[in-house]
């Protein structure tokens, strides 16, 4: 039996019930880890709030953490530092681009588009692992989640797919630069799932056919197998993984 019995985890990035976080935050909460929620914007803070609510523990943290504040990211480990103490692990389940740069060609996307999808879903990493670390005083695991659009182009996923390219050498430079601390990093390349960011990717309902037609599974994942994946990197079974990427995309990366 897996178990997280004992461990605290923040989970940064549940927009709603569809959301890859809430997907993780079950399979953890069924493995009995201790779970922190962080959300973006006051808008979403009802949402995340009601779900941790049924999760039907009394005592979870729900605090405001906008990546693209230092502020922010500051205030939030300070008062898990102080209310928690110790946490053993990070599931960073963040990324946003303009609209208008996940169509057409990649050639046109502008400065501005760049810069904002590289600082949210990228350098966000680097900025929570640093402040992570601090609490992370008995080591611990750090999880992100990248697209195979950062390997190789896909369709329409343009400034994206430079944004996780960005976002899978931080895993390698971080897991580098943190193992020393007991802390492994490493990513789960997720197939095409239908949450509220991948609606604003371009012809995205072809991609997922795409998946059913031709993944040697057959098959889109779901939720709750990206959940899965991520509790095996939570947990010792994974303990001598680091700065990997795990694809639980239904085997569809290994065609070419
Ligand atoms: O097909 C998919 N859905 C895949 C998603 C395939 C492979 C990877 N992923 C990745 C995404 O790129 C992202 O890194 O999984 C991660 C989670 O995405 P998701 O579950 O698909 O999407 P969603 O439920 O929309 O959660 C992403 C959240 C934001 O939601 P909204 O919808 O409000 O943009 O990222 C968070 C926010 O909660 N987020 C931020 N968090 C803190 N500060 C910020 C920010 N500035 N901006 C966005």
């Amino acid at each position: 039996m897996i178990s997280l019995s004992g461990k605290t985890v923040v989970v940064m990035g549940v927009a709603n019930h569809r959301s890859i976080a809430w997907g993780i935050a079950t399979s953890l909460h069924k493995a009995g880890a201790k779970l922190i929620f962080t959300y973006a914007t006051e808008r979403l803070e009802k949402n995340v709030r009601d779900l941790a609510n049924t999760l039907g523990s009394e005592d979870i943290l729900v605090l405001p953490c906008d990546v693209t504040s230092d502020e922010d990211i500051y205030k939030c480990f300070s008062t898990i530092k102080e209310k928690v103490g110790v946490i053993h692990g990070i599931a960073h389940c963040i990324a946003f681009a303009n609209k208008e740069d996940l169509s057409g060609e990649f050639v046109d996307t502008s400065r501005e588009g760049f810069l904002l999808s590289q600082n949210i879903s990228a350098f966000s990493l680097t900025a929570v692992a640093r402040a992570a670390k601090e609490v992370m005083v008995e080591g611990g695991s750090i999880v992100t989640l990248t697209y195979l659009g950062g390997e190789r182009v896909v369709r329409n996923y343009n400034v994206m797919g430079v944004a996780k390219a960005s976002l899978d050498a931080s895993v390698r430079y971080l897991a580098n630069d943190l193992g020393k601390h007991g802390i492994r990093v490493n990513s789960i390349s997720a197939g095409p799932i239908r949450t509220l960011s991948a609606k604003g990717v371009g012809g995205f309902n072809s991609i997922l056919n795409e998946i059913e037609e031709k993944a040697p599974l057959r098959k889109n994942v779901t939720q709750e197998e990206v959940g899965d994946a991520a509790l095996f990197l939570f947990t010792d079974l994974s303990r001598g993984i680091t700065g990997e990427n795990i694809h639980v995309d239904s085997g569809y990366h290994i065609l070419g």
